[in-house]
């Protein structure tokens, strides 16, 4: 099904419609991200389905996202600008702060603003095609998606400043080896490994997914001493919850599944 953008759609996958694939759908020019697509993701984001417990997204077409629409970046001023790169922090801040955990399906380019959405994702399964650059450093300009505060999360400041002042592009096994992705997959299958991700993670208790996608980034980032406050908040919560209480009872009955070698 389209959203109220037809260069986005939205799916849903599983018997209880529980896990959401979101779809790039701009194939002509390579999933750039004009004004337009970035509101529907906005959209989306916001007005999920009850159902869904865990989400994909994915772009059409031999690339992941091409980045910023550089044919809307000419006529800007720079009150503009501020206005423009503040609607994308607002989007993406739906993905990263959504209601559920967002997997990213990455293959072929991943670049620019492309880079951006995917760095708002929890977690990443990139393809063998995949490849990321920051073309920004060359065409003049600066992030404005979030790059700044999320890449470096990734993979740290100094090599996201490398692929801005040199224009180095890593390919998809370098890509995960420094953390720009968790999984890579053969060519062709990040959609399903990202499905099955998603699909695993929406049977986890929502408390739990909820504490990994709106505390667990925050408790990072608080000084230790408040950090291992809040750590202590939220673990109470969690294990109060009766869905936790079933879930930790039916080990202790030999009913749930052992942690087995991966
Ligand atoms: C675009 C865009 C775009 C493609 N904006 N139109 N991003 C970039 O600097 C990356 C620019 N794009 C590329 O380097 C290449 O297009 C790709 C490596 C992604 C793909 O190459 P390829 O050979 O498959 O496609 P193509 O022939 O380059 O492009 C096909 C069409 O898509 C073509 O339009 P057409 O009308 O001539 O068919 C391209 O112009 C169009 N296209 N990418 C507009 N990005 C919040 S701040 C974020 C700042 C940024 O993201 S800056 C980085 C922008």
């Amino acid at each position: 099904m389209t959203t109220t953008n037809p260069d986005l759609s939205l799916s849903l996958r599983g018997e209880q419609s529980d896990v959401a694939v979101i779809t790039l759908n701009r194939v002509t020019k390579r999933n750039a991200l004009n004004d337009g697509l970035i509101l529907a993701i906005r959209d989306v984001f916001q007005n999920l389905p009850k159902s869904v417990r865990a989400a994909v997204i994915d772009g059409n077409g031999e690339h992941f996202c091409a980045g910023l629409d550089l044919s809307e970046l000419s006529e800007r001023d720079a009150g503009e600008g501020v206005l423009h790169s503040r609607m994308w922090h607002a989007a993406l801040d739906c993905v990263e702060k959504g209601p559920v955990p967002v997997v990213a399906a990455l293959h072929g380019a991943v670049v620019g603003g492309g880079l951006e959405l995917a760095s708002a994702c929890h977690i990443r399964v990139a393809d063998e095609s995949t490849f990321y650059a920051l073309p920004e450093g060359t065409r003049g300009i600066f992030v404005g998606g979030g790059g700044s505060v999320r890449v470096p999360k990734l993979i740290g400041a100094a090599r996201m400043a490398d692929m801005m002042f040199t224009g180095r592009v890593y390919n998809a096994v370098d890509g995960e080896r420094i953390g720009l992705a968790q999984y890579l997959v053969p060519t062709g299958t990040a959609l399903d490994k990202a499905i099955e991700l998603a699909t695993r993670i929406a049977t986890n208790a929502p408390l739990t997914n909820y504490a990994l996608v709106h505390a667990l980034p925050r408790i990072a980032e608080q000084p230790s001493d408040h950090g291992l406050f809040t750590e202590a908040l939220m673990a109470s919560i969690a294990q109060s919850a009766p869905e936790a209480k079933a879930r930790v009872r039916a080990f202790l009955e030999g009913k749930a599944a052992k942690v087995s070698k991966g």
